[in-house]
């Protein structure tokens, strides 16, 4: 069986997506590349061969040739485009945020949950990561005991233009937000978030969340988009019997001239490469036997993202702790 995926959106998730769908999955076929400038939907076409390109979002999702929907499109077009592929009953792994707005992720899930089975993943690809896997066995398997404190470091080397701190609570720390739940299975209740006072001119300041969870860990969060020197992400779980950490750089250390070295990545495809390859493939490999994969991040899953995204956000913006409201869980998202 041979599922014909279209990559709706021809940016640098898009372009990565594609690559992955066109050459590392069997099972799967690049069969649509779609982007609103037909250039750029054009040139990843040819560079990956897929049979089709367009620039019609909601004309690709309904083409009888497609049987899947990867969405790497602005974020602001995921929730539309999602509820667009679930109205054809068509599986959808869309890149995360689900929505920023946590009333679009819901129109998602009631569309979802009137269906009656789950169509939807959500690019959360550090579920699929090696360093995170392990963090949870070493939790799940009781080897640091239970589990009290989370540090989290999330750096890129350079914010693009017009970045903020609010925005790197809204558009970087959804990745912290949904690994966080993920390897502690417990729910974010409250968020404080701060930015250090110093004047640096416009750019992106480096935020800080402190959070806590219905299990009565405390997690921290640091995003520094503007961290200079590479794409680092890590971090730390301290439970009362031992304490793990995660994350790191390359695993090459070049030693010579009486020094030691090792590289960072410039973004986060280096880094996560191997992730985001096992994360389509496992959605690829759901969608053919019928099941969702268990570790996929649900809609439900984007949706508490989105909410923690807005309140931490609020939270910034107040200066104060802010408690996380979140809606009842629907059952189709209930083990
Ligand atoms: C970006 O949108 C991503 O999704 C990356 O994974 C993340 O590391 C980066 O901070 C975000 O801005």
């Amino acid at each position: 069986m041979t599922l014909r995926v279209a990559v709706i959106g021809a940016g640098i998730m898009g372009s990565d997506h594609a690559r992955i769908i066109a050459e590392d999955i069997p099972g799967a076929k690049l069969q649509i590349v779609c982007d609103v400038s037909e250039v750029a939907a054009r040139r990843i076409a040819d560079e990956f061969a897929a049979e089709q390109v367009g620039t019609d979002a909601l004309a690709a999702i309904q083409r009888d040739d497609v049987d899947a929907v990867l969405i790497a499109s602005p974020d602001e077009t995921h929730a539309e485009l999602t509820l667009a592929a679930l109205k054809v009953h068509k599986p959808v792994l869309c890149e995360k945020p689900l929505s920023p707005s946590p009333l679009d992720c819901l129109k998602v899930i009631e569309a979802e949950s009137a269906l009656g089975r789950r169509l939807v993943q959500i690019g959360f690809m550090r579920r699929y990561d090696s360093a995170y896997t392990e963090v949870k066995h070493s939790l799940d398997s009781k080897q640091i005991g239970t589990a009290i404190m989370m540090h989290n470091f999330h750096r890129n080397v350079e914010a693009p233009a017009g970045f903020s701190g609010m925005m790197a609570i809204t558009n970087s720390a959804p990745h912290e937000f949904d690994a966080i739940r993920y390897v502690l299975g417990a729910e974010i209740t409250t968020v404080s978030a701060y930015e250090p006072g110093l004047d640096n001119q416009g750019a992106c300041k480096p935020v800080l969340l402190v959070m806590e969870t219905s299990s009565g860990q405390l997690v921290t969060v640091e995003v520094n988009n503007n961290a200079a020197y590479g794409y680092d992400v890590r971090g730390e779980l301290i439970g009362d019997r031992g304490s793990v950490s995660f994350g790191g750089q390359t695993p090459v250390q070049l030693d010579k001239a009486l020094s030691s070295s090792t590289s960072y990545a410039a973004d986060w495809r280096p880094r996560f490469e191997d992730a985001y390859r096992r994360q389509n493939k496992a959605w690829i490999q759901s969608i053919i036997n019928g099941n969702p994969d268990p570790i996929a991040a649900t809609a439900w899953d984007g949706y508490c993202a989105s909410v923690i995204a807005q309140t931490g956000a609020g939270a910034l913006a107040s200066g104060q702790r802010h408690k996380i409201e979140l809606a009842k869980k629907p059952a189709l998202y209930r083990e």
